[in-house]
């Protein structure tokens, strides 16, 4: 009965705002195995009042990705399926995922199920109050079930962030929320290109931009099925050189 007296400062400003529609933009290669949990766990992580599609976007996976996807949610309109057979690539992909969507809010995750649907509405309540929110391994509380990969992300990231001086302790999560008009009033050539490096250029812009970032803490759990596409050595290189590209514009460019 209490509850229902009061009315929140938050519920009334999204309300006022209109801000109560969400697209989550899922990346797919080879996840044939993992979307339609994945996408079941995404929409009954939706909070009430919200509304919602999911753009899967996927790089013609040759498993058949899209077809899971055709067969189980063909009907429903909210669930979209974007083919990209040119100009294929992860951080690509997420780029037209933003530019396709028709939500006010926008949320990126990975489809292997690392990144856990149960942590939507956490990034969707403190979205209201800040304009970037980024679900880190490393701010307390924070955790992946991978230690390995953990122990190493995390050693990288200082690397990263005496490189770059981000303001964020986890540079390469990818599983983060912002509005659709901020994300696409971004330099989006300088930081949609290449794998998990986009995230840092993206922080990089957001941050420039003098956007408020906030990271929360974010459980990542094991992959589902399937296999990682990363090779560990190729990410070194291409993220240490992607570091020392994007220092250099920032310095040519004064961006
Ligand atoms: N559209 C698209 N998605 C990709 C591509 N490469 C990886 N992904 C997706 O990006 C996410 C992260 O990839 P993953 O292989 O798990 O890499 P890891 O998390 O770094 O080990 C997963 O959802 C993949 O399906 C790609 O080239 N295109
Ligand atoms: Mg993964």
């Amino acid at each position: 009965m209490m509850a229902d007296l009061f009315f929140s400062p938050l519920e009334s400003r999204a309300s006022i705002l209109g801000d109560r529609s969400v697209s989550v933009v899922l990346p797919t290669y080879n996840e044939s195995g993992n979307i339609t949990r994945l996408v079941t766990g995404v929409v009954s992580s939706i909070p009430a009042g919200w509304d919602y599609q999911i753009l899967v976007v996927d790089d013609n996976s040759p498993d058949d990705t899209l077809g899971v996807v055709a067969r189980q949610f063909g009907g429903d309109p909210r669930i979209v399926p974007i083919l990209r057979t040119k100009d294929r690539g992860f951080a690509k992909s997420i780029r037209e995922g933003i530019e396709r969507a028709s939500g006010d809010r926008i949320i990126v995750m990975d489809s292997d199920l690392t990144h856990d649907p149960a942590e939507i509405p956490k990034l969707l309540h403190v979205g209201e109050i800040y304009d970037f929110v980024s679900g880190s391994r490393f701010c307390a509380g924070g955790r992946m079930v991978d230690t390995v990969h953990y122990l190493l992300s995390m050693g990288y990231n200082w690397v990263l962030r005496l490189l770059i001086r981000t303001q964020v302790q986890d540079n390469l999560g990818g599983y983060f929320t912002a509005r659709r008009s901020l994300l696409l009033g971004l330099p989006l050539d300088e930081i949609f290109f290449g794998y998990g490096d986009y995230y840092f250029r993206l922080l990089h812009f957001v941050q420039k931009s003098g956007f408020s970032i906030v990271e929360i803490p974010a459980a990542y759990l094991l992959r589902g099925n399937g296999k990682s596409k990363s090779n560990w050595l190729r990410m070194l290189f291409t993220y240490t050189t992607g570091a020392i590209r994007l220092k250099r514009r920032i310095r040519q460019l004064d961006l």
